[in-house]
């Protein structure tokens, strides 16, 4: 525009070259093109300084919605992150839903192909295989039931024996117990003797044989008197008497005097000498003749005795 103005304002100095040789005409064209030129030079200045109001006016327009604008654009970032945030959590949960179905059309796959092998594998004797196995079954179930029932037995059993060991070692030590006689007593044949220690009344030393778990000896047999007789060193009680009837002897089990060793003259029961008074109790004399070495006695005369029992 300027450029333009110049033009114009150059345009009236080359007209002027030529009217310099007419003196009058030209004065007047020369003012008026003076004046021409001095608006348009004002006309010029009044329009640049227009631009730059103009100008000055932008910029301070513009300087206002520039923080909008900057809490605008913060705004759409953190949305926009906001987005790209959803975004990525989305696609996480696609990759792993395509994960989930890969794995389970791999499974339904699978289950098809089985279905369809068994399908066609049991097409044919499906129903005897199902018998057999029916069959089967039942057989394993009876040998199962019989095998259980033969465990219990077998158990059952196993308890008895065990038992019943128990019982015989009890019993072989009880035998071999009974085969000993105890300490102190002495063994012959089938029975244990002790001979006692004090001297007491017939009664007396039976009851200690008692308190023994045994009795006043009793005389059965040649051998056992023959034994005894080498045994005692001194007069000794047995388990004989007649004090119940007197002149019939019984031992004290009970049993009747079948098989005697007297010494001679006896029972005398006293010999009718009321100073030895009625005698109504066996003994075994020192005398060393086996077969005559009895006599009786005052039940109170004090003697030791001879206890027996069972070993
Ligand atoms: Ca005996
Ligand atoms: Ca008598
Ligand atoms: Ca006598």
């Amino acid at each position: 525009m300027e450029d333009e103005i110049y033009e114009n304002a150059d345009y009236p100095d080359s007209v002027n070259a030529a009217p310099l040789k007419n003196q009058t005409g030209p004065r007047i064209s020369e003012s008026i093109c003076r004046a021409v030129v001095f608006c348009l030079g004002l006309l010029s200045v009044f329009l640049l300084a227009g631009l730059i109001g103009v100008s000055v006016h932008c910029h301070v327009s513009l300087s206002g919605p520039a923080a909008d604008l900057s809490t605008i654009n913060a705004n759409l970032t953190e949305r926009l992150q906001a987005r790209e945030d959803e975004l990525s959590s989305v696609s996480s949960e696609r990759d792993r839903l395509n994960a989930t179905l890969t794995e389970k059309t791999k499974e339904l796959d699978r289950l098809q192909l089985l279905s369809k092998q068994s399908h066609v594998s049991l097409s044919g004797p499906a129903a005897d295989l199902s018998t057999i196995n029916a069959n089967l079954t039942e057989r394993l179930q009876a040998r199962e039931e019989e095998l259980s029932s033969v465990s219990s037995e077998r158990d059952r059993l196993n308890a008895t024996l065990t038992e019943k060991t128990k019982e015989l070692d009890r019993l072989q030590l009880l035998s071999k117990q009974k085969k000993t006689c105890p300490a102190g007593w002495k063994m012959f044949s089938c029975s244990c003797y002790l001979l006692s220690s004090a001297n007491g009344s017939w009664e007396a030393g039976r009851q200690d044989c008692r308190d023994r778990g045994a009795d006043l000896m009793i005389i059965d047999s040649y051998e056992e008197q023959e034994f005894i007789t080498r045994f005692i060193k001194r007069r000794t009680w047995i388990g004989l008497n007649d004090r119940d009837n007197e002149g019939v002897w019984k031992w004290v089990d009970g049993s009747p005097l079948t098989e005697a060793y007297w010494y001679r003259g006896n029972p005398d029961n006293g010999g009718g000498d009321p100073e030895w008074g009625e005698e109504d109790c066996g003994e075994i004399l020192t005398d060393q003749y086996v077969r005559v070495n009895w006599n009786d006695v005052s039940c109170d005369s004090d003697l030791q005795w001879v206890c027996e029992k069972m070993r």
